[in-house]
This record gives C-alpha cells, structure tokens and sequence, in this order.
C-alpha cells in the first residue's frame, strides 16, 4: 500500500512527540565520538545508535521518526534486527539524510552550497525499498553584518526546492531545513539580525517550493529558532519564541503540515524552554515541534561513554530528554520537571 504523502507527514508531527536527529555522517559523529574518547568504527555508530533505538519509553511515546544517514539505514542490531525496523516497532517513521554536505559556492567567498541533487532521484527509489519514507536536505547559511549574500541565498534555496519535489515524486515526505548558523563565525550577531536574515531565507524557500510545486501539506519546515549568535547570547527566552513565531507567522503558509526546529548548538535546556515558550503562547497555525540532534543526544551520549554496561543509563538520559521535548511540543514544560527527575 502506498501511503499518502500527508499522512506520512502528519504522524511526524503527531501531538507531543517530536524527531530524533541522528544522521551525523561520518566526520559529524566521529567528532561526537571523540568528546567520551571513542574510536568512530561501524561497530561503535551501530551500537550507539541501536542504544536510542530501544530507549523506552522515549521511542514509543516521544519520537514520531528518526533520521538516519545512508550507512545506518542498512545497519542491523546486535540480534540480525535492521535498525529501521527497531523505528518501525516503536511506532516511528525511518527518514534519510539525503543531501551531500554543504560544499564552498564558487565566486562567494565564506558561502556554501549542499549538493547532492545528481542521482537524486535513483538514490530517493533504493531509499522507499529500504524503509525510509522521509528525507532530510540541509542548506547552510553563514550570518555576519555582511553575510548572507542573495546569490547564497538563492542557491540553497533553489537546492531545497528540487531536492523537496524529488521526494515527494518518490512518496517521500521532505524535510526541508535552511538552518542559519547559530553558532558560525563570528557569531556575534544580534537577535535583530538574525531575524532578518531568517526573514529573508524563508521567503527564498518558499517562493521557490512554490515554483518547484512542492505540496505545503506533505513536506515539514525544519527551520533554526530567531536567535542572538552563540558569541552574544543574551536574548530572553521570551524573546527568542517571541520572535521566532512572529517570523514563522510571517513567513510559512499554514498549508505546511508541520515545524520541526533545529536546535544548532544551543543547550538541551534552552532548546527545550524554547520550544514550550513558543507553543504555550502562542496559536499556531501549524504543529510545531522539535528534530533535534545535539539537544536531544548530548546527554545520553555523556552517560553511554562507549560502554555496553552504560546502555541502560544512556536510555534513561535520552528517555528524558525526549520527555522534556515531548511536553515543550504542547507547551507543558517546566524547569522543575528536569530538577525533579
Ligand atoms: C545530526 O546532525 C545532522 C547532520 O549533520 P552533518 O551532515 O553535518 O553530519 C544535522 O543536519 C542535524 O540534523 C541538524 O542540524 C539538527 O541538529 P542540531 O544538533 O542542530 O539539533
């Protein structure tokens, strides 16, 4: 049976449950590794992986889908188990990272461009046959009182766009993520700055989802937060959803099944308090949720340390991090519930 497009979309966004990011490729978790002093082998990232893959309750009452990159979307478990079918039992959605990293854009001197739309369309059909019924494709955008320029804009923005209408010619539902780096160089950029960066982004993305016809109501946003950079943070957590929404509001029609942040190097707490702030103020005209990777990892990464009598404890963090997220997506989140558990 061919599943609908909207429905596939409308279970990662499903009430009070959120994405786990997972598809670090091969230098993202080798760096992850190295923070517990962990040699990166296909052993380590399956057991790594295959550890948040059984974490309950986090899997069955938190995690509407995981994104996986290439190699672990073929990896089996420890038992002869395929990971996705760990996800599938759970009751969560397998996705694919689908995009091949952001490369320096010729003739734009500090500015990237992701590539990976050659081939595209044969590696989205292997990726239906292997379980996966989501992507994800990142664009990356450099902020500084000069950066970015409308060439780099329009670029990742024409990128998103054809990689979005591949997808869904596959049955695959597209996660779209223009992430403005948070934590870039210099990073000292103020909130202000950001959302008008952010601002324009948006508007890219849209005008061209629009001339690539991609379906607003069987793709998902997964945009960066409207926030000050890592160097200058010093906006409230008001703030923060504050702006944010107003940006959203302004930006993404209410066709789009659904939002999903990044949460790009803040820590887990503040991804968290913000995600709440901006679902317990707000009417929002879509579901908005988190993907987080780093926010929703961290901690269980710490706890696991690379050791097989960790996993348990490894769980437990990740257990309550998709927790805490899980009420943050309907604005039920308190700063006491994380020094009481
Ligand atoms: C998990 O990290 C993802 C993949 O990064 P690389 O392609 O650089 O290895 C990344 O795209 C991630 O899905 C998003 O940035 C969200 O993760 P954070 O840590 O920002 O929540």
């Amino acid at each position: 049976m061919v599943e609908k497009l909207q429905d596939i979309a409308a279970a990662m966004v499903a009430r009070g449950k959120g994405i786990l990011a997972a598809d670090e490729s091969s230098g993202t978790i080798k760096k992850r590794f190295d923070t517990i002093g962990l040699t990166s082998t296909e052993d380590a990232r399956r057991d790594y992986r295959e550890m948040l893959f059984r974490a309950e309750p986090a899997m069955s009452q938190r995690i509407s889908g995981v994104i996986l990159y290439d190699e672990t979307l073929r990896q089996k478990a420890g038992d002869g188990t395929p990971l996705v079918e760990l996800i599938r039992n759970a009751g969560a959605v397998p996705g694919i990272k689908v995009d091949m990293g952001a490369k320096p854009l010729a003739g734009y001197p500090g500015e990237t461009v992701t590539e990976g739309l050659d081939g595209l369309r044969e590696r989205l059909a292997e990726y239906y046959e292997l379980g996966a019924r989501f992507a994800k494709w990142r664009g990356v955008i450099s902020i500084s009182n000069d950066l970015p320029t409308k060439g780099a804009i329009h670029a990742n923005a024409h990128a998103l766009a054809r990689y979005a209408a591949l997808c869904q010619e596959a049955g695959i539902v597209p996660i779209v993520e223009p992430e403005i780096l948070m934590d870039g160089t210099p990073g000292d950029h103020s909130i202000d700055r950001c959302y008008e960066v952010t601002d324009a982004v948006l508007k890219a993305v849209f005008a061209e989802l629009d001339l690539a016809r991609v379906a607003l109501d069987g793709m998902v946003l997964k945009p960066n937060m409207v926030i000050d950079g890592k160097n200058a943070r010093k906006a409230s957590v008001e703030e923060v959803a504050e702006k944010t929404v107003k940006c959203l509001k302004a930006n993404v029609p209410s066709d789009v099944a659904g939002i999903a942040f990044l949460s790009g190097g803040q820590s887990d707490e503040e991804a968290t308090a913000h995600l709440s702030a901006m679902n317990a103020a707000n009417d929002l005209p879509w579901p908005v949720t988190f993907s987080y990777g780093r926010a929703l990892q961290a901690a269980a990464l710490k706890a696991w340390g690379g050791r097989s009598e960790n996993v348990a404890t490894g769980q437990r963090a990740f257990s309550h991090r998709a927790e805490m997220n899980g009420l943050a997506a309907i604005g039920n989140w308190k700063r006491e519930l994380e020094t009481a558990a």
